[in-house]
């Protein structure tokens, strides 16, 4: 039974059973409004309570029921049940109230919560805006201002952060359902605090205006977080009745659109990545002590991923200079994070006190699980990890974190390299979502499936990958990287392919990015590969020819772009540069349009990507699409170029 209720004494409470998010599918709406029919005609009854079963409060609408003909009792209707009810009505929140189901909580009476309770609207997300009255309601109990905030970033905040908001009105100190009995019993015989009869706090419109404009600005061409954010203004100027059906008539709208289609597919996608069948019966090593070997730019953000995620992280450098400078780098991620207001400075001391520096790799003796970040050369990390597998327990999993080096070939040198896996953070790892975890040639089952777990338990989304150069994702960046190449020496300028990249909803264009990087890196690996790469290919010279001329990018003033101050300007001598190499090669240049820079991007990307495919690299078409939104910027609501070309549905 997915709904039902019991009595204690006067007060009903009303419970929600649908595992496993208890997801406000057909079959809920309909037994909850019979349910809520019931209690409100029994004259027993003077209060009721709207509680869940299993981990969570109601984490929305059923997303699987979307694109499909909308089924009565709808879920905003429903919502309006509730607030119009005679008898108050409360929410008893723990876990996650999400969409719809934060929805419910906001037209009920009172809302209590647990101590970890989250809530959030993250309709955005899946292209869409709420669309059972939470661009409504939510103004009324928060003001304009915060409530376009929640709403358009779709992000989740806790319970004692709602309660300071007006949010919710309790947050439980003992039992959830003990304490909602209690304040079940003080509402009682007086008028029921109806969110949607409740006046919206005096706001400025034109400071909401810009709010919103920045809103669209930021969505870089998606459409539903502008939209939500208008639709909280729109309604805050007219009656509740008017607004409701402007924002249900809204989310019809955009629930068919193709970015909210897009959306779904990631949304599914995601549950999807880290489902094997092979995995399905194996339980991952508990992990609690980790290390980390090596404390540059990627040790430093790795550490404090894991920090953040309460593991004991155990980092080893060479000696005590590269410990202080180490220890500076994380200090100033959790310095960056203080300032943006992401933390507070007693959360940044109390995660500084799980990482300790070492200069002796006996302190990894304690760790589960052992990760390099040393210097990308084959030699120095084969030495490394024959040293930690004679410190290590022999259940202790090794883990590089190598970008381009194959990992078989570092656990060669491990006795037992079926505890040896590839852990491939993004820089930086403590902002970037991706990790691709590498299925080493003789993993077990269990490192593998350990592997998922920690980058979930990390809050980043773990991708398989076999092992080739490059793996998934520096394989297809390549590949679309020399697309851009091609069509330069073709006929378009780096700002033509960087302006169309940008409109597409990429945070930056490949020029741009190669810029900020720096052109000096790659260009020394092509250097020292010179050797092995194939005449027979087209070879672009155009970044060896910048390099040459002294163009690393910003830090040396100039790259694909000249840099005037912070400004970045098209360089005529880059120009000139091009079209001297088409010109050496016999190649007419011609006019690029954004949509066929585009096309040609997304040809270069699924062609790499049907072979990594084929080679058993990458298990599936939607992990494609994953790891280049994850990693590389590709725009969510564009769903991914395997979504693009039909291989990924
Ligand atoms: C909405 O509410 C619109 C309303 O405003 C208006 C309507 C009119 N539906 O993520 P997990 C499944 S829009 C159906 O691995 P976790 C998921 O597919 C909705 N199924 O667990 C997976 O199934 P399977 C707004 C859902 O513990 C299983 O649950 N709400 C839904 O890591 C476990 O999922 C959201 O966008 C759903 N809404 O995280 C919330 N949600 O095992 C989206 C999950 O077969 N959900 N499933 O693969 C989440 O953020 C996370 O699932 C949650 C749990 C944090 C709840």
């Amino acid at each position: 039974m997915a709904v039902n209720w019991n009595r204690e004494d006067n007060i009903a409470i009303i419970w929600i059973d649908n595992p496993p998010v208890n997801a406000m599918s057909h079959s809920v709406r309909e037994r909850l409004s019979l349910a809520l029919n019931e209690v409100n005609a029994d004259t027993g009854i003077e209060a009721s309570i709207i509680a869940c079963r299993g981990k969570t409060f109601v984490a929305g609408a059923d997303v699987k029921e979307f694109g499909k003909p909308p089924l009565a009792p709808f879920l905003n209707d429903l919502v309006q049940l509730i607030e119009d009810s005679a008898k108050p009505v409360i929410a008893a929140i723990h876990g996650k109230a999400l969409g719809g189901g934060f929805e419910i909580a906001l037209a009920a009476h009172g809302r209590i919560a647990a101590p970890d309770a989250q809530f959030g609207l993250p309709e955005v997300k899946l292209g869409i805006i709420p669309g059972a009255g939470g661009t409504q309601r939510l103004p009324r109990l928060i003001g304009v201002a915060a409530a376009i905030d929640m709403i358009a970033t779709g992000k989740s905040i806790s319970a004692p952060h709602a309660r300071n908001l007006g949010l919710i009105d309790i947050v439980s100190q003992n039992e959830l359902i003990a304490d909602a009995l209690a304040f079940a019993r003080t509402l009682i015989h007086s008028e029921p605090r109806r969110t949607g009869q409740l006046p919206i706090a005096k706001f400025d419109e034109q400071t909401a205006e810009l709010q919103i404009l920045a809103v669209e600005q930021k969505a870089r061409g998606q459409i539903s977080p502008g939209e939500a954010a208008r639709m909280v203004l729109r309604g805050a100027n007219v009656p509740i009745e008017q607004g409701l059906k402007l924002e249900r008539d809204k989310f019809l709208e955009l629930v068919g659109s193709e970015q909210a289609v897009a959306l779904r597919h990631v949304f599914v996608a995601e549950r999807l990545a880290a489902k094997f069948d092979e995995l399905a019966d194996i339980l991952p090593r508990p992990i609690q002590s980790v290390g980390i070997a090596g404390a540059g730019l990627m040790g430093a953000g790795i550490a404090v991923t894991f920090a953040d995620a309460d593991y004991d992280v155990t980092v080893v450098e060479r000696d005590t200079l590269s410990i202080d400078e180490g220890q500076k780098r994380v200090d100033a991620i959790y310095e960056r994070a203080v300032k943006s207001g992401r933390i507070s400075n007693a959360i940044k001391e109390e995660r500084l006190t799980r990482i300790s520096f070492h200069s002796d790799l006996n302190a990894f003796t304690k760790c589960d699980l052992v990760i390099e970040a040393v210097f990308d050369d084959l030699g120095v990390k084969r030495e490394l990890f024959t040293c930690l597998a004679s410190i290590v327990r022999p259940d202790t999993i090794l883990a590089t974190n190598t970008s381009y080096l194959d990992p078989d070939a570092i656990a060669s040198v491990v006795p037992d390299p079926s505890r040896f896996i590839g852990l491939h953070f993004f820089s930086p790892a403590n902002m970037m979502r991706l990790v691709e975890v590498v299925k080493t040639k003789e993993i077990a089952p269990d490192v593998l499936a350990t592997g998922l777990a920690v980058a979930k338990r990390l809050g980043k989304l773990g991708i398989v990958s076999g092992v080739c150069e490059g793996f998934i994702g520096n394989r297809l960046f390549t590949a679309y990287r020399e697309q851009c190449d091609f069509m330069l020496e073709d006929g378009a300028l780096p700002h033509e392919i960087d302006n169309a990249v940008e409109a597409y909803g990429f945070p930056m264009g490949p020029y741009a990015v190669t810029d900020l990087a720096g052109l000096d890196i790659s260009w020394a690996r092509r250097k020292r590969d010179a050797d092995k790469r194939d005449p027979a290919l087209r070879y672009v010279p155009i970044a060896d020819r910048l390099c040459e001329a002294g163009r690393f990018g910003q830090k040396s003033g100039s790259g694909y772009y000249i840099y005037d101050g912070g400004r970045k300007l098209v360089d005529p001598i880059v120009t000139a540069l091009i079209e001297a190499i088409s010109s050496e090669k016999g190649i007419i240049r011609r006019p690029f349009e954004p949509d066929e820079i585009i096309a040609r991007i997304i040809a270069g990307i699924v062609t790499e990507a049907d072979k990594i495919l084929s080679e058993g690299i990458s298990l599936r078409p939607s992990d494609i699409d994953l790891v280049l939104i994850n990693g590389y910027g590709y725009p969510a609501w564009c769903g991914g170029p395997m979504f693009r070309t039909g291989r990924a549905k």
